[in-house]
C-alpha cells in the first residue's frame, strides 16, 4: 500500500502543486460578471430544482438555512488564469437539495437571477463537491460575488460557479450555458486546461 504524508492531499500541499497549468496565484478576489449585479433580496429568494418531467421542488431562504450547513475551504480557478488558494465558504451541499429527486437526467443547466446560465454533469453536483454558498470568509456573500447565494463548484473553472443562483434544470441532453455557447468548454476541468471547445 502506498502511503502519503498527511498534508499531501490536503491544504498542506506545496502551493506550486496546487496551481493548475497556465494559472497564477492571486491574493485579491477579482469580480467577473457578464452583466450588472442583480438585486436579490433574501425575502422572496428561492432555489428551485426542476426535473426533466417539469416537476419542481423549491426552498425559500429560511428552508435553505434550515438544511445542514457546511464550512468548506477550497482553491478556486478562473479561466482568465487567476487562482485563489484557501477560500473559505459556508453553505449547503447540493446533495441536500438533490436527495430524493427522481430523475434520469445526467445533465444540469444552472440558472441565476439576472439570466446567467451554465451547464455541467449532474454527477459533479453530488458527492459533497458542490455547494449553494451564502457566506464567504465569515461574512454574508457580497452582491458582486454572487450574494445572497451562489453555486460553488471548486473542482471546475469558476464560470461554472453561478452567482445569484436561482436553481437547477435537470436535462436529458447536455445544453450549453451562457459562456459554453460562445466557446467555453462544456466541462471545464482546470487540471486538464479545458478552457475552450478545442481543449
Ligand atoms: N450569474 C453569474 N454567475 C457568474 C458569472 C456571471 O457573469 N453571472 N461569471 C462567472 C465567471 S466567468 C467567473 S470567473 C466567476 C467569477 O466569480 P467572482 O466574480 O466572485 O470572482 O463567476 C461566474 N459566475
Ligand atoms: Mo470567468
Amino acid at each position: 500500500m502506498t502511503s502519503f504524508s498527511p498534508g499531501f492531499h490536503g491544504r498542506g500541499r506545496r502551493l506550486a502543486e496546487r496551481l493548475p497549468p497556465g494559472q497564477y496565484p492571486t491574493e485579491s478576489f477579482p469580480v467577473l460578471s457578464a452583466g450588472p449585479t442583480p438585486k436579490v433580496p433574501t425575502e422572496g429568494w428561492a432555489f428551485t430544482v426542476t426535473t426533466e418531467h417539469g416537476e419542481t421542488r423549491s426552498w425559500s431562504w429560511d428552508d435553505m438555512m434550515a438544511l445542514p450547513q457546511q464550512e468548506t475551504v477550497h482553491d478556486i480557478h478562473c479561466v482568465t488564469r487567476w487562482s485563489k488558494f484557501d477560500t473559505r465558504w459556508r453553505g449547503v451541499a447540493l446533495d441536500a437539495f438533490l436527495d430524493g429527486v427522481e430523475t434520469e437526467a445526467e445533465h444540469v443547466v444552472v440558472t441565476s437571477y439576472g439570466g446567467y446560465t451554465t451547464n455541467l454533469p449532474l454527477a459533479d453536483l453530488r458527492g459533497g463537491r458542490a455547494w449553494v454558498a451564502h457566506t464567504y470568509d465569515g461574512f454574508p456573500l457580497s452582491p458582486e460575488h454572487g450574494g445572497p447565494a451562489r453555486l460553488l463548484v471548486p473542482h471546475l473553472y469558476l464560470w461554472k460557479s453561478a452567482k445569484w443562483v436561482r436553481g437547477l434544470r435537470l436535462t436529458l441532453q447536455d445544453e450549453p450555458g451562457f459562456w459554453e455557447s460562445v466557446g467555453y468548454h462544456a466541462y471545464g476541468d482546470p487540471w486538464r486546461e479545458q478552457r475552450t471547445w478545442g481543449d
